[in-house]
């Protein structure tokens, strides 16, 4: 039984998803292609990493990730701070020879993710990026619907990302809204999620015409270092502090296989939680996707008699992607935990076998480039083209 021993930075909302991940991943895709053994988890100080340890079961804990870089123990190096470290602590680690999962977005801005990318590609390492929603069953059941043809070429893709957890003013100023730490607001947090939903299901994106707007120019200063997403205990008679991150990004899209899109992403929409939608239009059929549907997918086909025409509903389970690791019976119910077990599952056998995996860093590079593009656009109001990263 090979072990692959994993070090965790960051011990918040994604370090408890990937620690999930890393203790369920056996008991879905059986046999694992290596047992991953939960050696470190790292936060801000040794107090809140020993506590860490604890809740998510490591066995050993640390203040400093430059210890866990250090350590000849460790082979996965896995990174899920605020995005601010993503760069240092990837640089770091590639030197180290160690594998690495980011989480998204790779980095702050393109420039900064070149550096990352820059590092790890000759590094003889694997590495990934972590937008985990294109390993949800469906949306990989819709790229093989649109890589079998079954709706013909592709003319259209409509894609949101809208959530509401900061349409509060008073929600406190965590580093979702520095531009220092997260590099932009809803377009790189969340915007990105859709960009590589877009790159993943219909090629490359040349060019965009953006618009960018914060409505919430300013929030209660927060103290500690965890993002609690509008939950935690609200204290609008704390110090204000200036936002400086786009709340709200609404481009337009082009394809370089002529295809044409949009994309709107918000954490301020009342109403909408992870409403992470596509809709995609073809010659011979349309494919739909809402991730709070997330067991369905809908298709419609041209094909169809006249009197049956329309969308019509597919539930994922065994037979589809995925399927023979996850659950027995199809609309069980796949959950944000079973992405990111699948996403530890294909990074893991990626290592295993020798492998590449997708989305990685070149990825998250050219999303980097693509989300600059649409900050570049808003600022001169029109539609710029998106470089290409080439090697
Ligand atoms: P969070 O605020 O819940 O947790 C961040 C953790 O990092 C905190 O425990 C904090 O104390 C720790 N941290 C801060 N500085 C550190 C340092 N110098 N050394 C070690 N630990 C440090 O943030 P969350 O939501 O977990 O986000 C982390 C990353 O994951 C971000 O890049 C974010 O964009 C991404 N993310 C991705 C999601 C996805 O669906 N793929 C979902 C949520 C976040
Ligand atoms: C907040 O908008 C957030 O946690 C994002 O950072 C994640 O990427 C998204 O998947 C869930 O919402």
């Amino acid at each position: 039984m090979k072990k692959i021993n994993v070090a965790l930075i960051g011990a918040g909302f994604m370090g408890k998803a990937h620690s999930l991940a890393y203790v369920a991943m056996p008991m879905f895709f059986h046999p694992a292609p290596a047992y991953p053994v939960r050696k470190t988890i790292v936060d801000v100080n040794d107090a809140v990493a020993a506590e860490a340890a604890i809740r998510f079961g490591f066995e050993k804990s640390s203040g400093d990730w430059r210890s866990v870089i250090e350590d000849p123990e460790i082979d996965i190096i896995d990174i899920a701070t605020p995005n601010h470290l993503h760069a240092e602590i990837a640089i770091a680690a590639a030197a180290a020879g160690k594998h690495i999962i980011s989480e998204k977005p790779l980095a702050r801005n393109g420039a900064e993710a070149k550096t990352m990318y820059d590092a790890v590609k000759n590094a003889g390492i694997v590495h990934m990026v972590a937008f985990n929603y294109r390993r949800t069953p469906a949306v990989a059941l819709a790229k093989k619907y649109i890589e079998e043809g079954a709706i013909g070429e592709i003319m259209n893709f409509r894609g949101t990302y809208l959530q509401d957890w900061s349409a509060d003013p008073d929600g406190p100023l965590s580093w979702r809204f520095q531009k220092a730490i997260a590099g932009s607001g809803s377009l790189g947090d969340i915007g990105t999620h859709v960009v590589d939903m877009a790159r993943y299901l219909c090629g490359e994106i040349t060019q965009v015409n953006t618009q960018l707007k914060t409505w919430v120019t300013t929030r209660p200063v927060q103290s500690g270092t965890v993002d609690k997403l509008g939950t935690g205990a609200k204290n609008a008679d704390a110090p204000r502090a200036a936002v400086d991150v786009d709340d709200e990004v609404l481009s337009l899209l082009e394809f370089e296989n002529g295809a044409i899109g949009s994309l709107e992403a918000t954490r301020n929409a009342h109403g909408r939680n992870n409403f992470l939608t596509f809709e995609i239009h073809g010659s011979l059929g349309s494919i739909y996707f809402n991730y709070e549907r997330r067991d369905e997918l809908q298709v419609a086909f041209a094909k169809d008699q006249g009197d049956r025409k329309g969308f019509r509903t597919v539930y994922t389970g065994p037979a589809h992607p995925y399927g023979e690791g996850l659950w027995p019976i199809p609309a069980l119910g796949i959950g944000y935990g079973e992405t990111k077990i699948i996403e530890a599952y294909d990074f893991i056998k990626a290592i295993v076998e020798g492998g590449e995996v997708s989305p990685n860093f070149k990825d998250g590079y050219q999303i980097n480039l693509i989300a600059d593009a649409m900050a570049d656009s808003a600022a001169k109001r029109s539609w710029v083209s998106v470089p290409r990263v080439t090697d």
